[in-house]
């Protein structure tokens, strides 16, 4: 037994959340099992932690420290934390299997929200499906988002360098190669990402904990499993229209200041619309997130 008295509790980095449990590591590079006191669960990988050793292998989070930002992912009955201090969100997609417009437009919101800057990924740039996709996405890059074309299975220099200095997360969903792009991104760095824990059968590698990497001293990546929806509960209605890059000048501009963008005379948004300014499947979209959220 170790005993750590309060005045001494070490700082840690949760390095990879399973449930209720934890890898946190040490500024030393050691790495430990954590548990939580109380079965809280308000720790998430990324995490800068206290921690009180329990013995050699053996520590429990007391506290996390104050976050430069905070992910989660909220459906009606309770939230999910996916990532804390990330500093930018990678929202993999590709051409194969059919990827969810739907899902990149939440996470694009979730990531406004959370004032995290989303880049969108269009991996598996080497498969004749590609340019079709291409040119779907292309339509966010209008609006104002970094995109990047790549292939995990080629050169992913491109996505690489932006890496650079950023806490960054791949959150897609499954099967859009975003453990094979941990994968080439680390490189030699570090020992690949050998997971063969679930789907044994059908040889599929699927990831079911979010784990965090170093890909050098001052740039981390956390690869998480794969997204199915992306809960919006949390987002609040009278904050949505700053979410959209696209037309958050407009706000304060209609008629109405609670205007809703539907019937209301003197709808700035719908006039936008009409005067091409704006694209209608935006405000589609912006009303559809209202419906739901009220
Ligand atoms: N052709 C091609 N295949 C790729 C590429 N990247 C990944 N794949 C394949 O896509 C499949 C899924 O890749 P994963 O990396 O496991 O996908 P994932 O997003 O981590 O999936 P989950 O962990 O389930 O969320 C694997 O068979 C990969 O070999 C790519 O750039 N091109
Ligand atoms: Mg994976
Ligand atoms: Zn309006």
């Amino acid at each position: 037994m170790v005993n750590v008295s309060n005045s001494e509790l070490l700082t840690a980095q949760i390095t990879a959340s399973f449930g209720r449990r934890y890898i946190v590591r040490t500024p030393d590079g050691k790495t430990y099992e954590a548990t939580t006191r109380k079965k809280r669960i308000d720790f998430a990988c990324g995490d800068q932690v206290h921690i009180n050793h329990i013995n050699l292998q053996q520590v429990v989070i007391e506290d996390y420290l104050p976050r430069s930002s905070l992910l989660y992912r909220q459906d009606s009955t309770r939230s999910k934390l996916i990532a804390a201090n990330v500093t930018l969100m990678l929202i993999v997609l590709a051409a194969v299997p059919t990827p969810s417009e739907m899902l990149l437009q939440r996470a694009l919101l979730a990531a406004e929200a959370a004032q995290i800057q989303p880049l969108i990924v269009l991996n598996k740039a080497d498969l004749p499906e590609n340019d079709i996709w291409l040119q779907k996405i292309s339509f966010y890059q209008g609006l104002g988002y970094e995109l990047i074309n790549i292939s995990a299975l080629r050169d992913v220099k491109k996505l690489r360098n932006r890496l650079q200095g950023e806490c960054a997360i791949l959150l897609g969903q499954s099967g859009m190669g975003k453990s094979t792009l941990t994968n080439a991104l680390l490189g030699n760095v570090q020992a690949r990402v050998g997971e063969i824990s679930t789907a044994l059968d059908s040889g599929r590698h699927t990831t079911t904990h979010a784990q965090l990497y170093d890909l050098d001293k001052n740039s981390q990546l956390i690869d998480s499993p794969g997204l199915q929806a992306f809960g919006l509960h949390h987002l609040q209605i009278a904050n949505l229209l700053s979410y959209f890059p696209d037309m958050r000048s407009y706000i304060g501009k209609c008629r109405f200041h609670n205007c809703s963008h539907r019937q209301e005379p003197g709808c700035a948004l719908k006039q936008a619309v009409n005067e091409h300014k704006i694209e209608p499947e935006r405000l589609l979209f912006l009303q559809n997130i209202t419906n739901e959220l009220s």
